[in-house]
């Protein structure tokens, strides 16, 4: 082992095995909150890498001069300025593909209990509703001979795709770019597709060019029988049009996993019977955290080594050890 260990960032509120593995390889220095100036000067001096689990700012990044490399714990990176990263030959890693089956799978029961109404029906079994008063009521919704249609037709995406697939239902999506290697309808516009479908599944990422795209208009053009699903990011996402769409039943039924301020649900949005809402666990179960966990410190360990990063964020997929 040389005597000179690299010296790596834990910021926020990391996953343990993120800080044992780094403790164990790295010399670690920890800040709780995103507050980097909690730390001296020379000791951010000496930080070259950074295990992200809060928002890291451009501010931040300049506040590290030797900063080489920000592994983010999350496929979604719209927490890190990676565009501000990138002009500085930061490399930013992520961890697509180990969770892509888990989050598809969460997103599966998560519609059906949109749906079907399953926790619903649960309670009603456990408050003894079932013995006293007869059987839980049938359920206006079904999964039967509905449409479904994609927003983001990426890793995850396509996992939720052939699972609908396996279901029964037609697959529409909307992306900027058609896939060539799919044979389901694209639409290019948004809207296009929530009128032609009465599932719509949300798993783009989050940031600017997503951000409140869905809305009213496309709340509308869902109608009556329509059933929003969001998976991806809660920026994407209008809330209040939402909250107001789902009051006058403008569209059926939501299943919600990510929300505009998390942790903070609106209450408007709880008080509604026809929400389903989950605490953001899509991918939260303990085998996927870990693997996304080693892939944030694998990451680290390529990179500070000298070698290429695994998963480059496209924003840096054309760094080399060279240049950075
Ligand atoms: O637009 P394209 O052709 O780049 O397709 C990507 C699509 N997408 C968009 N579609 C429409 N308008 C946009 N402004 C837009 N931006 C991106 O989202 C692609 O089909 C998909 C993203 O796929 P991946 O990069 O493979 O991400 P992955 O692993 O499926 O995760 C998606 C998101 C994460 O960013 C987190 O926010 C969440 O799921 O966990």
């Amino acid at each position: 082992m040389s005597a000179e260990r690299a010296v790596v960032l834990l910021a926020g509120k990391v996953h343990p095995r993120v800080r044992e593995r780094v403790e164990a390889e790295f010399e670690a220095v920890s800040v709780d909150t995103a507050d980097i100036k909690a730390l001296s000067e020379e000791t951010r001096n000496r930080i070259t890498g950074l295990a992200a689990a809060t928002r890291i700012s451009a501010e931040f990044i300049d506040s590290l001069p030797n900063l080489e490399v920000i592994a983010n714990f999350g496929v979604g990176y719209d927490a890190i300025d990676a565009a501000h990263a990138a002009t500085r030959n930061v490399m930013v890693t992520n961890t697509p593909d180990v969770l892509s089956d888990e989050v598809a799978d969460t997103t599966i029961g998560l519609l059906l209990n949109t749906l079907r109404e399953l926790p619903k029906a649960e309670a009603y079994l456990r408050a003894g509703r079932w013995a006293a008063e007869g059987g839980y009521p049938l359920t206006s919704l079904s999964l039967r001979g509905r449409t479904a249609g994609i927003y983001g037709l990426g890793r995850i995406g396509l996992a939720i795709a052939q699972r609908l697939e396996a279901f029964g239902l037609p697959i529409h999506y909307h992306t900027r770019t058609q896939r060539p290697d799919v044979a389901y309808t694209w639409h290019p516009r948004l809207v296009d597709m929530a009128s032609a479908v009465d599932i719509l599944v949300v798993i783009v990422p989050g940031g600017a060019a997503t951000e409140k795209t869905v809305n009213a208009d496309i709340l509308n053009a869902l109608g009556p029988q329509g059933v929003l699903i969001n998976v991806g990011r809660g920026s994407t996402v209008d809330e209040p049009a939402l909250i107001a769409a789902l009051a006058d039943r403008t569209i059926a039924a939501a299943g919600l996993d990510v929300f505009a301020d998390e942790p903070n649900v609106p209450q408007a949005l709880m008080d509604l019977p026809n929400a389903c809402l989950l605490p953001h666990v899509a991918s939260a179960s303990v085998a996927t955290r870990n693997a996304m966990a080693d892939l944030v410190v694998d990451n680290l360990i390529e990179w500070l080594a000298g070698r290429p990063a695994l998963t480059p964020v496209p924003e840096c997929a054309g760094f080399d050890r060279a240049s950075g």
